[in-house]
């Protein structure tokens, strides 16, 4: 694969550089994503799990599904492309690494930097304390999780649609996006906000915009360069081309 000179120089001469991630990037470790053909979504009816009032109408349905992604998340491994991202970052004046997803593998894989916009598969809290209950243990006596400190209902730390998303990581993204002069954009369909919005902000803040996904998005048109393809290959073989 060959790149731009522009991309290129882009990855040489950044010095804050802000980059968001999608589901697409796990897609390689065996992680589903949601809108592709064989998604989550294919199988799974968001409005029936991934939604408060889902949760509070059918907890354990709602924890079930969440138990079989946590078991999916527990069982895969960081792939080239997350690994790639922790390298060039271990390379980079200023980097932050912002993602929708919610496997935690770019910690795995060594990012330090990273803004969980979503959330976290393995954190839960309760509805009523608040308080973190990160230990669920699902049984058929406990068909979902109950808080040790109040008794309240257990949920994910996951953000549904229709929720706030954890209070200062959003700004915190916004202000990466609006002032780096790199931003990657890889493996998301770019579909959900308020996080489909910061390549435009970084765009319109003057970053080089390249965007590393499997088929065009819905911000394909407005991005500088649009590798189309495998994060895993692209990602190590990009950061090679520019010299890391
Ligand atoms: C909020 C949780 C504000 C479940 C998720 C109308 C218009 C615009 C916006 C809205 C609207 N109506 C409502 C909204 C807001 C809504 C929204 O954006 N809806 C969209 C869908 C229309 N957003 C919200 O509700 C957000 N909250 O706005 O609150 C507010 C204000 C006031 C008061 C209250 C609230 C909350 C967002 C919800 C986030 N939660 N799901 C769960 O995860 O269990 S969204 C879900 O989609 C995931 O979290 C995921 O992170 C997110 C994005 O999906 P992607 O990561 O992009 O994955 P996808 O499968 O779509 O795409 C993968 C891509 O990778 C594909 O393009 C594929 O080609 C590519 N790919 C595949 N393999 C590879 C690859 N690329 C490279 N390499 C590969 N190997
Ligand atoms: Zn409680």
């Amino acid at each position: 694969m060959t790149f731009s000179k522009a991309a290129i120089k882009s990855l040489q001469t950044a010095k804050k550089i802000a980059v968001l991630t999608g589901a697409g990037i796990s897609a390689e470790s065996g992680v589903p994503t949601f809108r592709d053909p064989d998604g989550l979504w294919a199988k799974f009816k968001p409005e029936e799990l991934a939604n408060f009032d889902a949760f509070m109408s059918n907890p354990q349905l709602v924890w079930e599904w969440y138990e079989h992604r946590r078991e999916i998340v527990r069982s895969v491994q960081p792939n080239a492309g997350h690994l790639a991202l922790a390298q060039l970052e271990k390379q980079s004046e200023q980097f932050t690494l912002i993602t929708q997803n919610v496997d935690g593998l770019h910690h795995r894989a060594g990012s330090q930097n990273v803004l969980e916009l979503h959330g976290n598969l393995m954190r839960s809290y309760c509805i009523d304390c608040r308080q973190r209950q990160d230990e669920v243990q699902l049984s058929k006596e406990h068909p979902f999780p109950l808080c040790s400190n109040c008794g309240g209902k257990v949920r994910p730390d996951i953000v549904w649609f229709g929720e706030m998303l954890p209070l200062g990581i959003f700004e915190d993204a916004e202000n990466a996006a609006r002032h780096c002069d790199l931003f990657l954009v890889i493996g998301t369909s770019a579909v959900v906000y308020p996080a489909a919005a910061l390549p435009l902000y970084a765009k319109k803040s003057g970053a080089f915009v390249i965007e590393i996904n499997a088929e065009p998005t819905e911000i394909s048109h407005l991005v500088d360069e649009s590798l189309l393809g495998l994060s895993g290959e692209i990602l190590p073989l990009l950061l090679e081309a520019s010299g890391f």
